[in-house]
């Protein structure tokens, strides 16, 4: 069955039935059946359950009708779960005790060993991909973003910290990434063992850095990471925020997908990621208009990815939480039925799917 997946053909470049969809962030705040189990248990909580996790990762399946699962989790629990104290706050996001400061906090960094520090995160992986006729996407942070939130000890606007420690102590900044850079391996490599299909890389705030700075300082430990994958066999997406300027560095990175954001049209994101299959684009944001504009915006990201076989329909950045999930719905089906080639009816999305 996997093997027709359309979202697994459209990261390969290959041709599809019909234009496959997902929703960054489509796993928790807009749908109330998840609302209704974060009323009952913190986010730690459900990270720790791999019932709960695999529950709030087929949600959306279910209700959305997308073409992929992504795994219920935060790009910072594989840190959390080698005892570096981190509380996931609602409403801001990860917030750390004891930031990074030194050489000395290195330290604090070992080694993941995954079947046991992400126990339950692969429990979770196992019980979900049981129970989805989708492929399941696992993720990660990239080592740039979760630098950032160690160093800067939660979300930051500026990263004023993260870049005085980049451009003042090079030497210890490359051993953190590349520190960070194992531990996003490893728990990738488990999550494929599991049976996630394909994988993410979340670089949600590269686009904060100048393109040499980039190229210099974040690139090396970034391109580690996907050459580390590829024996896997399995689609690696490579995803940031505001990456115009960087997105031949994320493609050059060793991505298969490039992730693009609402601020670069497909085409001309097309021309700088080479062959490489694409990602996005729609700004999150549109979904908050009526029907009609929703639809005409999505068919502009159809258009402006084109005829080319690879292009994955999402958002340009992850749901917003107040997002209402029919419109979602809808946004599916309208993608499905505007993109799908007409054929016999074997290749109809609601029987590909089967
Ligand atoms: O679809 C899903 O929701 C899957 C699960 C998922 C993913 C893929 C969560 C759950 N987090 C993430 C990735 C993640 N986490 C990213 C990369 C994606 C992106 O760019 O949005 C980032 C940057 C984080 C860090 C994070 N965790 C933030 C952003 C903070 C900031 O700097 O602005 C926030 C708000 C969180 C908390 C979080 N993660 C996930 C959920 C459901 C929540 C909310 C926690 C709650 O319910 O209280």
């Amino acid at each position: 069955m996997r093997l027709g997946s359309p979202f697994l053909q459209a990261c390969r470049g290959e041709p599809v039935p019909y234009t496959p969809v997902w929703f960054m962030r489509q796993a928790g705040r807009s749908l109330p059946e998840f609302r209704a189990v974060r009323e009952r248990h913190t986010f730690a909580e459900m990270t720790a359950s791999a019932e709960l996790t695999a529950e709030v990762t087929i949600q959306p399946v279910r209700r959305l009708g997308v073409d992929a699962a992504i795994l219920f989790s935060d790009i910072v629990t594989p840190i959390a779960s080698m005892g570096i104290e981190v509380e996931i706050q609602s409403g801001v996001g990860p917030v750390f005790a004891e930031p990074f400061r030194s050489e000395a906090d290195l330290a604090r960094l070992r080694v993941l060993e995954p079947a046991t520090d992400l126990a339950p995160v692969l429990e979770a992986v196992r019980i979900a991909v049981g129970e989805l006729k989708v492929p399941l996407i696992g993720f990660a942070g990239a080592p740039f973003t979760i630098a950032s939130y160690l160093i800067e000890g939660g979300p930051s606007r500026d990263y004023a910290r993260t870049k005085a420690l980049m451009l003042g102590e090079p030497v210890l900044w490359a051993r953190l990434l590349e520190r960070l850079a194992d531990i996003t391996i490893a728990s990738l490599r488990a999550q494929v063992g599991a049976g996630a299909a394909a994988v993410q890389v979340f670089d949600s705030w590269a686009g904060t850095l100048h393109p040499d700075h980039y190229a210099t300082y974040v690139l090396p430990a970034s391109t580690r990471v996907f050459a580390a994958l590829a024996d896997l066999d399995v689609p690696r997406i490579h995803f940031g925020v505001t990456t115009g300027e960087l997105l031949a560095y994320f493609a050059a990175a060793g991505a298969d997908v490039v992730g693009v954001d609402w601020r670069v049209p497909l085409d001309r994101a097309r021309q700088r990621v080479g062959g490489r299959a694409v990602q996005g684009n729609l700004d999150p944001a549109v979904l908050g208009a009526p029907w009609p504009a929703v639809a005409a915006e999505a068919d502009r990201v159809i258009e402006a990815a084109g005829a080319r076989p690879g292009h994955v329909f999402n958002l340009g950045h992850g749901v917003l939480p107040g997002t209402d999930p029919d419109v979602l719905a809808r946004l599916v089906e309208h993608v499905h039925a505007r993109t799908a080639k007409a054929s016999t009816p074997a290749d109809a999305p609601e029987n590909a799917r089967l």
